[in-house]
């Protein structure tokens, strides 16, 4: 980034310190990832200097030729990744997408059932501060109290209770594989839409190790940037009849110019994510998620659900007498990154939660397997047993930042580092 360097110094700086943050910490957020040299490659591409209005072939804005190729690129790559009838490949972020399939199939005021962010939704699934809550009137489904698990009789009772315009299935923190054939069954029983968030587990869901619910939802929405490895991002999916709504609830209902350089992203990320190594990384985060929740199970920790089938853990901190926020702090000052969470009926509040979340698709991305997982276990008990003890954290943070060097980061490549 020499360029960079001469003419701006102080965000030149501030890029160098949080590269250098994202190599000597453990990234264990659940809903972050390392993208390729390639994603970052084209993201940091001139394509961020074109105007595209539009669509391929249908653009408001001349010289498209090259962009229109990319984003073919990607869309064909997208549909073939999840086998959808329809992609678009514009929506900035994931709310931006969940937003587009609201505007497509729903008129203001049409009620929606969702599943409630405080046992694991999200907040475009009907928050109330959330535009989807303050517009579409939503019932929340949530988890059996004894199994921590999707109440699935209780979508059906609430389904044919309200028969809901529309059925949104996802979650952001769930560590269960969700049974979306069983929402679809009774979306299509009352009427309703069935809309399916898969922003978390897409990454799984192209590697097949979750059941991918594109074939038995009209929508399906996600980013690009989670366990699917991508720039930051997201895509809305849907069944042929639905894709002139769904492209013009993208463009001009919620978005202007498409971000052209991420999509060259979004392209090389479901190029790479058809390959086979992708499928290899997928198995693994999931094999080290297991490793994860079963060391710390038997170091005495609570997992909510009793463990994970996907590659998110949520720990109840109660059962080490901690809060959340108590243990996202003392981990950070260790080099483990975490983010505090409400567990499945929190008695706390959202900034001052039970529960930590960690994930672990980035540290997978570094090449981390099981036995590493182990190890980073083992300093997450060291810490979490010693919460307030600052000695300790920052003797454990010299030895992570040692252990982060045998295990690179794809920003290596592009710096030179390494080589
Ligand atoms: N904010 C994301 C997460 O952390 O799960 C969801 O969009």
């Amino acid at each position: 980034m020499d360029f960079l360097k001469d003419s701006d110094p102080s965000v030149f700086e501030a890029i160098c310190l949080e590269e250098e943050r994202q190599r000597d910490e453990l990234e264990l957020i659940a809903s972050e990832n390392y993208t390729s040299p390639a994603v970052m490659e084209a993201v940091g591409s001139v394509l961020t200097n074109k105007y595209a209005e539009g669509l391929p072939g249908r653009r408001y804005y001349g010289g498209c030729t090259h962009v229109d190729t990319v984003e073919r690129l990607a869309i064909e790559r997208a549909k073939q990744l999840f086998g959808a009838d329809h992609v678009n490949v514009q929506p900035h972020a994931g709310a931006t997408a969940n937003q587009a399939v609201y505007y497509a199939a729903l008129e203001i005021g049409d009620k929606v059932l969702g599943m409630d962010l405080a046992q694991g939704g999200h907040l475009t699934h009907g928050m109330k501060l959330n535009f989807s809550g303050r517009w579409y009137p939503t019932i929340s489904y949530g988890l059996d109290p004894k199994t921590e698990r999707i109440d699935y009789d209780g979508i059906v009772r609430l389904a044919r209770e309200h028969k809901p315009k529309l059925i949104l299935a996802g979650a952001s923190a769930h560590p269960r594989i969700i049974d979306f054939a069983r929402i679809a069954e009774v979306a299509r029983e009352v009427g309703s839409i069935f809309m399916v968030d898969m922003a978390h587990i897409a990454g799984l869901v192209a590697g097949g190790h979750h059941p991918n619910p594109v074939p038995v939802a009209d929508f399906v929405t996600t980013t690009t940037h989670k366990t699917l490895r991508g720039p930051r991002g997201g895509i809305a999916m849907c069944r042929a009849d639905w894709a002139k709504k769904l492209d013009s609830a993208v463009f001009p209902g919620l978005q202007g110019g498409p971000l052209m350089h991420v999509i060259a992203g979004k392209a090389v990320c479901f190029g790479e994510a058809l390959r086979p190594d992708f499928k290899a990384y997928g198995a693994q985060v999931i094999a080290n998620a297991k490793v994860l929740a079963e060391e710390l199970m038997s170091a005495g920790f609570r997992l909510v659900s009793g463990g994970t089938d996907n590659h998110l853990i949520l720990i109840d901190m109660t059962s080490k007498g901690l809060t959340g926020k108590i243990a996202e702090v003392a981990l950070g000052r260790a080099g483990i990154t975490v983010n505090k969470n409400l567990i499945p009926f929190d008695t706390r509040k959202p900034l001052d939660p039970s529960g930590i979340r960690m994930g672990t698709a980035a540290l997978t991305t570094r090449g981390l397997r099981e036995d590493a997982f182990k190890q980073v276990a083992s300093w997450i008990v060291r810490i979490l047993d010693a919460a307030d003890d600052k000695v300790l954290a920052e003797r454990t943070r010299l030895e992570i930042v040692e252990f982060a060097r045998y295990y690179p980061v794809p920003a290596d490549a592009l710096s030179g580092i390494g080589s």
